[in-house]
């Protein structure tokens, strides 16, 4: 039973991945067909994860680390039940492609971000935990999950971010357009925020695919579309959140701007699809854009429905 299950659950792994912008550009396989390894240990788990040849790493944790443990090509990393806890440290995968990271809850680090992507395609971030707290200013941590320069072909489901202040930038700089322009094919959908400040994501030259998530307590901005950045929105859920969407380019003080009063940069586009629940929020959408389909397949979960197949799905121990 045990065996059978371990089978069928490894193999669902591999083929779940098939869904949103990581499904395209040749698709996201991770380690699948690669060596296996479970790890216990934070300088195991650097080591396992480190290679470029195809692996899947079970981590059995907790572990402690005190620097991002960095990535290799053609990999998976499964936390095993609830146990896949990395305490500080975090992620990062720069210039590098084929990844799939999957069940982990990755809290508090300082001064970094939980999983930093760089100059990489092709990864899937799914059913995957992430807080830190409120009460230490806005720079203290960094990003939850931030995508910087040129990442490309990227699907974020079913995770759980929490308690943070800026939870996910994509694009670092709006003086960036000769790398970024028409990278950052990203998908977020199914993914339950609570509690957090900005950047849910904010994003700059993306093509970002937003639908089916849930927000709660967004305290200043929701969705913030800059520097030209296309979103389609649909599908989703705000509850006691400030301002759901705005494609006004201005970065509010809440938002880490290089000027305490804020910055100003070009304005985003977003479009709507599927009708959203903004609840009391109010957007300020300044343009439409261009952006209304994507090229794949999906299937829409009814609105009414949002909040209870987040609230159960998302985040660790629900592989
Ligand atoms: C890892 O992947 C990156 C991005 O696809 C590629 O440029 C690099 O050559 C790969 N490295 C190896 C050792 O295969
Ligand atoms: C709504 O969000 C604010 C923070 O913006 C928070 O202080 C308040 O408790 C929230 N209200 C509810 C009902 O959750
Ligand atoms: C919304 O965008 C406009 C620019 O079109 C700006 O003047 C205004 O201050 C923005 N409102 C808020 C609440 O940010
Ligand atoms: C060593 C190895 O397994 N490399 C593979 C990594 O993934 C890419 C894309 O799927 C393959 O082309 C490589 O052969």
């Amino acid at each position: 039973m045990m065996i059978r299950c371990l089978l069928l659950c490894t193999l669902f792994a591999f083929v779940a991945a098939q869904d949103g912008y990581a499904s395209q550009n040749g698709g996201t396989k991770g380690g699948a067909g690669g060596t296996t390894t479970t790890v216990s240990a934070a300088a195991a788990f650097q080591t396992a994860v480190k290679s470029d040849t195809a692996k899947v790493v079970y981590l059995k944790g907790p572990i402690s680390l005190s620097s991002q443990a960095v990535v290799g090509n053609n990999t998976s990393i499964i936390g095993v039940g609830t146990s896949g806890v990395i305490n500080g440290g975090g992620l990062r995968v720069s210039s590098k492609s084929n990844i799939i990271i999957r069940n982990l809850l990755i809290n508090k680090v300082v001064g970094n971000d939980a999983i930093t992507i760089q100059k990489s395609h092709n990864i899937w971030v799914d059913h995957n935990e992430f807080y830190s707290d409120t009460t230490h200013g806005f720079d203290y941590y960094d990003g939850q999950v931030d995508i910087t320069h040129a990442c490309d072909f990227i699907t974020v489901s079913y995770n759980y971010f929490h308690d943070h202040y800026k939870c996910s930038l994509i694009g670092h700089d709006p003086s960036n357009a000769a790398e970024d322009t028409g990278k950052f094919h990203i998908t977020y959908h199914h993914n339950r925020w609570n509690n957090i400040h900005t950047r849910t994501p904010a994003m700059r030259f993306a093509h970002v695919h937003s639908y089916n998530n849930l927000f709660d307590n967004i305290v200043s901005q929701g969705i913030h579309s800059r520097s030209q950045a296309q979103v389609l929105i649909e599908g989703n859920v705000f509850s006691n959140t400030t301002e759901p969407v705005s494609t006004y380019g201005f970065v509010i003080p809440d938002d880490s701007p290089d000027d305490p009063s804020g910055d100003f940069e070009p304005n985003g586009f977003a479009n709507f699809g599927a009708a959203n629940d903004f609840g009391t929020g109010k957007n300020n959408i300044t343009a439409t854009g261009s952006f209304t389909s994507v090229p794949y397949s999906y299937t829409l979960t009814p609105l009414a429905s949002v909040r209870s197949t987040v609230t159960s799905g998302a985040g660790i121990g629900k592989i």
